[in-house]
């Protein structure tokens, strides 16, 4: 209320009236408390929940990285038993791919892309809250079973008929397969949120061709989930199917098809790695371009080849199966495809080295992991070309060679920019710095600690070491390299060691960061570190790719939202012109609700088929009152 006891108007915010702003914090804003808590649809509150949770899996499961490598350290070592090592190399690679490596990438477009195309909360912010949910349930089944000495031992990409009602016994299989349901119901909501929050809330004058590359690469990647998730879930719920209610989708015996499973899971396992991959390239582009302040080099290109990439990555599944048998000619073409999607790939690399090599680069922490990005993924992609040949695959496939191959691309291609991007938006979403001196570090031991730990594993593999063996007899060569890997592991330990204890030490006491420290170009660096509630105070005009090199200070906005109800100005999806006010919802403590009732009923439909029918009564109340109107200014028209 002003002091004249009427509402404040835009024209109040517009006139910089202080209680104008108070009363938009007001309605934006999360109150303190837990229910509350449990209730923000706030998508910074959101994502950096979900990144703060997907980090924890990081650390879980790079234990049990250590505990494999204790294991391995010595031939006949008994640190774990075959069983427990079963259970860990399966939970290590489920839990890295599944709760790490896509939802963390997920959590970053959702703080981060609200933020960039200007607008004050993502599309469908209460399925944004269901879908941490429903992650953060998943995540809990699997690492609970794990505790109960219950958890898959059937690998990541749980093989039938190993996983099958034949030879998986107990729930183990079933767990796994549940845990998929869980991770994709949630990467496909925020998938969805994401194509929409791009194609229709953009800031006034963004049209496509203003994109910020990193939210072009977590569009495209968002069209790859959606793509390539349903296949998954479809193969995980037959698997849970066969094994509970005697259907036949994989067993060969009644018309089934072992190939089935392998063709579903690499249909969406190969694009998963894109999936990892492109949001990396958004971050690479973004850093680059601040760090040697200038645009990037070939916006068109980059983007393009981030639409190739997406596109290739759906033709090449069948190189995880050259083993299994396959026709000749199918396979050659499989090669080629693998071979070709390197094309994109070099594009994007010669991009970032254009810029870098045009501009003066600063050489801070986040741009030293963008380095290592660089020379790490280089190498993981060379492998690449060379395990997509049939001939050499056929002798590497499921040796060390591969583990090492799949780490580089992985650890390299997303890790290696991931810890670049915490030290680059992390001054935004806390309004504190990291060290410098702290990330030098960080980064020395994690980089160095990396190669010495998964280079020699390349030759472990060409001396037939086989991967998912819990131990090896002495007479093999195989003692020295192993412990060596070991003792490297280690380093690369102390390397994630260092990089927690700076993320959490800045953020209590770190120098405080102001709104733009790198002075980089995107609009999140327009708001204060870190963003109020409402993100912008008024809606910016967007009138070029860089918007705040083109106009600094002097961002053209645009006023006239309500500022008693939560609203977005909705654009056209190819030129960005505004087209109508649109309200978004208030918090909610329905989605939490909705994720527990779907979770009871995910979690029993292990058991009995009937969960799923007497699980969905609850799943229908809670849904009932997540959408009933309710007469709050939201839902006015
Ligand atoms: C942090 C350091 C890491 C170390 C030391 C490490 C080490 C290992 C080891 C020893 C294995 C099992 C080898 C075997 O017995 O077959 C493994 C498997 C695997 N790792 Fe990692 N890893 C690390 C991080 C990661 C990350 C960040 C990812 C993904 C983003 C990842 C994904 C995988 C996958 C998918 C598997 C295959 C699991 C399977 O065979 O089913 N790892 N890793
Ligand atoms: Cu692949």
């Amino acid at each position: 209320m002003t002091g004249t006891g009427r509402t404040p108007s835009p024209a109040d915010l517009a006139a910089g009236n202080e209680e104008a702003e108070a009363f938009l914090r007001r309605t934006w804003s999360t109150p303190s408390g837990l229910l509350a808590a449990l209730s923000t649809v706030d998508h910074k509150i959101i994502g950096r929940r979900y990144i703060a949770t997907a980090f924890v899996f990081l650390i879980l499961g790079g234990v049990l990285a250590l505990v494999m490598r204790i294991q391995l350290a010595f031939p006949e070592a008994r640190f774990v038993s075959a069983d427990r090592y079963n259970q860990i190399f399966t939970v290590h690679g489920s839990n890295m791919m599944f709760l790490f490596a896509v939802p963390v990438m997920e959590a970053m477009a959702v703080y981060l892309v609200p933020l960039m195309v200007g607008t004050r909360n993502i599309a469908f912010p209460r399925l944004n809250a269901f879908s941490y949910w429903i992650y953060l349930a998943g995540g809990l089944l699997l690492w609970i079973s794990l505790a109960l000495d219950t958890a898959p031992d059937v690998g990541w990409f749980s093989y039938v008929p190993l996983s099958g009602p034949q030879y998986g016994a107990g729930k183990r299989a079933d767990l796994w397969a549940q845990m998929i349901t869980f991770t994709e119901v949630s990467a496909l909501a925020v998938a969805v949120e994401i194509v929409v929050t791009v194609f229709k809330l953009r800031a006034p004058g963004m049209s496509l061709d203003r994109i910020p590359v990193f939210v072009w690469s977590m569009l495209v990647t968002a069209f790859l989930v959606i793509l390539a998730m349903p296949a998954i879930m479809f193969a995980s719920s037959s698997l849970i199917l066969d094994r509970l209610v005697g259907t036949q989708f994989y067993n060969p015996a009644e018309g089934g098809d072992v190939l089935l499973w392998q063709h579903l899971f690499w249909f969406f396992g190969h694009p998963e790695v894109y999936i990892i991959f492109l949001p990396a390239v958004g971050i690479v582009s973004a850093m680059i371009s601040t760090f040697t302040q200038r645009p990037v080099f070939g916006y068109m290109p980059l983007v393009l080849a981030m639409i190739a990439t997406g596109i290739l990555s759906f033709g090449l599944w069948v190189h995880h199966m050259f083993v299994a048998g396959l026709p000749r000619l199918g396979s050659s073409f499989f090669t080629a495809s693998s071979m070709a999607i390197a094309i994109p790939a070099g594009t994007q690399i010669f991009c970032w080295l254009a810029t870098l090599w045009d501009g003066r680069p600063v050489f801070k922490t986040p741009l030293l992991f963008i380095i290592g990005f660089l020379i790490t993924f280089v190498i993981g992609g060379l492998t690449g070309v060379m395990v997509a040949s049939v001939p050499l695959d056929t002798q590497v496939h499921d040796t060390y060679f591969v583990v090492a191959h799949f780490h580089y691309v992985l650890i390299g291609g997303s890790v290696f920019p991931l810890i670049g991007a915490i030290y680059y938006w992390f001054p935004k979403m806390t309004g504190r710095m990291m060290s410098e001196r702290l990330g030098r570090w960080a980064f020395g031991l994690i980089f160095t600690g990396f190669h010495l730990t998964f280079f020699p594993m390349h030759i472990l593999g060409l001396q037939g070491m086989p991967r998912r063996v819990y131990t090896y007899p002495p007479e093999l060569p195989w003692a020295g390299l192993n412990l060596f890997v070991s003792l490297s592991a280690f380093i690369l330990a102390a390397g994630f060691l260092v990089f927690f204890i700076d993320a959490l030490r800045s953020f209590r006491h770190g120098p405080p960061a102001g709104r733009n420290p790198w002075n980089a170009s995107t609009l999140e660096w327009a708001v204060p570190s870190p963003p109020p509630p409402y993100n912008f105070r008024h809606i910016p005009v967007v009138e070029s790719r860089e918007p705040l090199w083109m106009s600094g200070e002097t961002l053209a906005v645009a006023t006239g939202l309500r500022l008693d109800r939560r609203e977005l100005i909705v654009s056209s999806v190819t030129s960005g012109e505004p087209e109508a006010r649109e309200a978004s919802p208030a918090d909610s403590i329905w989605p939490f609700l909705a994720a527990i009732a779907t979770s009871i009923m995910l979690i029993g439909s292990i058991f009995s088929p009937w969960a799923v029918v007497w699980g969905a009564v609850p799943v229908a109340i809670t849904l009932t009152g997540w959408f009933w109107p309710k007469q709050t200014p939201e839902d006015e028209t």
